[in-house]
């Protein structure tokens, strides 16, 4: 793989649009909405708020490497952007206990350098060209030193971990074995026998659905939260993050500012429920039938270049009815987690976590 002429740059570019977006994270995901109107809503909101602050500049702190090239390849996902789903969500659910304690901001920070990590190694994985805007760090820098880099963040995350305990190592390391786990079967496919619709929510519970779980149940645990709360929150996390996922696979197919290039999955093979359905539906349908075999024709060809044909195709897919399809099923899965919730005390809390499950699954980037 080629290096890039000049990825500090790029990041840079990124990193003037990002300081945009930082000026209110809270905000960002739906948590200073002005439905959080009384006194407590918004104590709640600047709680957050101030915690994921603090998880920025301590994220910065652990992204900082003696070794300058570890620290600029290190760095440069960070730098780039991203919305921080995870961290806001552990900070939301401490809120149930004590707070922004300095377990739950080391968690914090450990699930996000996790996530980070296993981005840099998806990215090669899925041979994806853009990342958060910038070139991926592949592209920017080369395969092998991706790969490194992720392994970098994922030993400093390792490292916050252990401080926490046993209970949370182990918990994390379980959360880490479903994320490789969940990239493997994505990778297999289904085997033998196996519902392909079936096997793909497997994966997407694993591989997104398992973070996102960690991250609501470590905020309520290492704020000391009732420890009754853990198991709904854990059920609500694990369901908005298959939620956000098959979000996330229609946003694939976007051509609005989503940092990467619409159709990046399909084009790398990676599978997608509107494609799912899609094949379904082209064992009946001979409309549908073209349109796969146009979709899978751009997929397996080098992703640098154009395919004019295949832009048309996601976008003739992107308004066709397997999506809207796919849209109703992420609601259906985000409105599963909400309901997990009606074992907590009615509150701000989880009036906050209803509209974060809303937001997540509206989102468009
Ligand atoms: C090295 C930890 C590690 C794992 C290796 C590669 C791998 C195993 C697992 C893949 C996990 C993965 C990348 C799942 C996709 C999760 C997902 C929805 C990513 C996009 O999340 P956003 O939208 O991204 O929260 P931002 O950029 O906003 O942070």
């Amino acid at each position: 793989m080629g290096g890039q002429a000049n990825p500090a740059g790029a990041a840079a570019v990124a990193r003037s649009r990002v300081a945009s977006q930082r000026a209110g994270l809270a905000a960002h995901l739906g948590l200073r909405d002005s439905v959080f109107a009384s006194p407590a809503e918004r104590r709640l909101a600047a709680a957050v708020e101030e915690g994921l602050v603090a998880v920025e500049s301590l994220l910065a702190e652990q992204l900082s490497f003696t070794d300058p090239i570890a620290d600029a390849t290190s760095r440069y996902l960070f730098e780039a952007g991203g919305k921080r789903v995870r961290p806001a969500l552990a900070l939301l659910t401490a809120q149930l206990g004590d707070g922004n304690t300095d377990g739950v901001l080391a968690a914090a920070q450990a699930i996000e350098l996790t996530h980070l990590a296993s981005l840099y190694h998806d990215d090669v994985m899925d041979e994806a060209e853009r990342r958060r805007g910038v070139p991926s760090a592949h592209v920017a820098w080369s395969n092998s030193v991706a790969i490194i880099t992720g392994d970098l963040l994922f030993a400093r995350a390792a490292k916050l971990i252990a401080g926490l305990g046993e209970a949370v190592t182990k918990l994390q390391s379980d959360t880490f074995e479903r994320l490789c786990l969940g990239q493997l079967h994505e990778m297999l496919g289904p085997q033998e026998g196996e519902d392909p619709i079936e096997h793909y929510l497997q994966v997407i519970a694993d591989k997104t659905g398992s973070l996102i779980a960690t991250s609501a149940h470590l905020g309520a645990l290492l704020s000391n939260a009732p420890r009754e709360f853990e198991e709904p929150l854990t059920v609500f996390g694990e369901k908005i993050g298959v939620a956000f996922q098959l979000v996330d696979d229609v946003i694939d197919l976007s051509d609005g500012d989503t940092g990467k290039d619409p159709g990046t999955d399909i084009r790398a093979g990676v599978v997608t429920l509107p494609m799912l359905y899609l094949r379904r539906a082209a064992e009946t349908d001979e409309d549908a039938a073209a349109l796969l075999e146009r979709l899978l024709r751009g997929a397996d060809t080098d992703p640098c270049t154009p395919l004019p044909d295949f832009d048309g195709a996601i976008a003739e897919l992107r308004d066709h009815e397997v999506t809207r399809r796919a849209i109703e099923e992420a609601h259906r899965w985000a409105r599963e987690g909400v309901a997990a919730l009606a074992a907590l005390p009615e509150g701000p809390v989880r009036r906050a976590l209803t509209v974060f499950a809303e937001n997540l699954v509206s989102r468009s980037s």
